[in-house]
Formats: C-alpha cells, sequence, structure tokens
C-alpha cells in the first residue's frame, strides 16, 4: 500500500506521481497543506516538506530519494528510468538536479512560488520583478531542452529517465500558469509533446486547483 503525501503544483511531488505511474505503480495522493506544519506530518518528514511517499509503513522523503527507491524497490523488467550504465546514470543525476535545483531556483521559484505559493503560505503578494525573471531564465531552459532533445531521444539519452520526468514535472507546473512560450521553442515543444502524450502524464493533466484553472491547451495533447 503506497500512499504519496503532495501539493499539487509542487515539482517534485509531480515527479514522484510520474514516477510512480511509469513503473505501473498507483498511490494514494493526500494532499499535505505544509505550512499548517502539523505536528503527524512533520513526524514523517522533520523537513516539513512534500513530497512523501509512505510505503506499508514506511516514510520515504526527498524527491530524488523516493524515486530511486522506487527503482530498487520496484524494479521494472527490462527497464530502468536511471539508466543501464554508470555514464548514463551520471548524466540522468546531473539533469534532475539540473531541472530541479537551477530551474527549480531560476523559474519554478519565480513563477509558481511567487503566483500561487507565496499567497497560500500568507507570505504577501507575487513581486513582478521575479515574475520577469523567472520568464526570462526559462527561455534558455527551454533552449537547452530542446538542445537536449534534437540531440538525443530522450533528455539524457536513448531512453525516458528520470531527467525528463523531472523536466516535464517543473515544465508542467510553468505551463498550468500558461507562462511558456511554446511557439518559440519547437523543439523543445515536440519534446513535451511526446512526454505530455505518455498515458503516465494523464493524472497530472487532470489536476485543477480551485480558483486557478490551467489555460485551455494545458491538458491539450495536440496544442
Ligand atoms: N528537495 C526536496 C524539495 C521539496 C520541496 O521544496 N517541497 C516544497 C513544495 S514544492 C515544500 O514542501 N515546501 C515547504 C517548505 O519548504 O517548508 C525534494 O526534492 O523533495
Amino acid at each position: 500500500m503506497l500512499t504519496l503525501h503532495h501539493l499539487w503544483l509542487c515539482p517534485f511531488s509531480r515527479k514522484v506521481r510520474l514516477c510512480l505511474r511509469e513503473k505501473g505503480l498507483d498511490a494514494e495522493l493526500a494532499v499535505e497543506n505544509v505550512w499548517e506544519r502539523r505536528e503527524s506530518f512533520l513526524a514523517l518528514n522533520p523537513a516539513g516538506q512534500v513530497p512523501v511517499l509512505v510505503d506499508d509503513g514506511v516514510a520515504l522523503a526527498e524527491s530524488q530519494a523516493i524515486c530511486e527507491y522506487l527503482e530498487e524497490a520496484y524494479p521494472s523488467a527490462g527497464r530502468t528510468l536511471l539508466g543501464l550504465d554508470a555514464t548514463t546514470r551520471a548524466e540522468v543525476r546531473r539533469l534532475v538536479l539540473w531541472f530541479d535545483l537551477k530551474f527549480g531556483r531560476e523559474v519554478t521559484d519565480n513563477l509558481v512560488g511567487e503566483k500561487l505559493y507565496k499567497r497560500l503560505m500568507g507570505r504577501g503578494y507575487p513581486d513582478s520583478s521575479a515574475i520577469r525573471a523567472g520568464r526570462q531564465n526559462l527561455q534558455y531552459h527551454l533552449a537547452y531542452i530542446g538542445y537536449l532533445a534534437e540531440r538525443r531521444n530522450w533528455l539524457a539519452g536513448d531512453t525516458l529517465s528520470l531527467a525528463d520526468l523531472a523536466a516535464a514535472a517543473h515544465v508542467s507546473c510553468v505551463d498550468y500558469l500558461g507562462d511558456v512560450p511554446w511557439e518559440d521553442y519547437p523543439e523543445a515543444k515536440a519534446w513535451y509533446v511526446r512526454i505530455k502524450s505518455r498515458p503516465a502524464f494523464r493524472p497530472l493533466l487532470a489536476d485543477h486547483i480551485a480558483g486557478l484553472p490551467p489555460p485551455r491547451h494545458y491538458a491539450d495533447l495536440d496544442f
């Protein structure tokens, strides 16, 4: 029995949701309003952050540790999301960090953080200069995604990996807010269309945040 404590438009939770689905695993989703600092949640993860995966009573925290745990605990026949050899695994991990840390700080925090989480956490109003910086930074990240996707089948190599899931998790949060200039980045768009069309992505496209509807193209596979 798997339970994922998560938040809507949290890229780290989305990465784990995608990983679970790609591995054919079902988890019950439990929304955790992290800003409430509930004691029972802090007992699961003293850092007070989502995602937290509870697998048969054992709590796991940190999205990358969770994804790598799923790889080890639930190996899928003939498939891996981490890469078959040491070189590919190093590249997958480099790109996961690129998206979770660099894209996260330069883009997701400035857009999703400012537009959604600041309000939810009672930390004031969106800062328009941060939003401008997020949109500006997003452009070179989209160019980099396009550069990788043009040269490789998937971002880290021949097969779909956690690098694609991390990238798609962040990009999908920003896309929910309508901030992605897709028409200017056709190679990145072609990669996103491919990953968005995978069955594992469907539940993310069905997400709807009360009072913050996504733009029409968000759930459209042929946008
Ligand atoms: N490095 C962590 C980052 C998780 C994270 O930043 N989660 C955010 C929501 S997207 C959170 O729980 N923030 C609440 C807090 O930091 O107090 C991971 O990969 O799981």
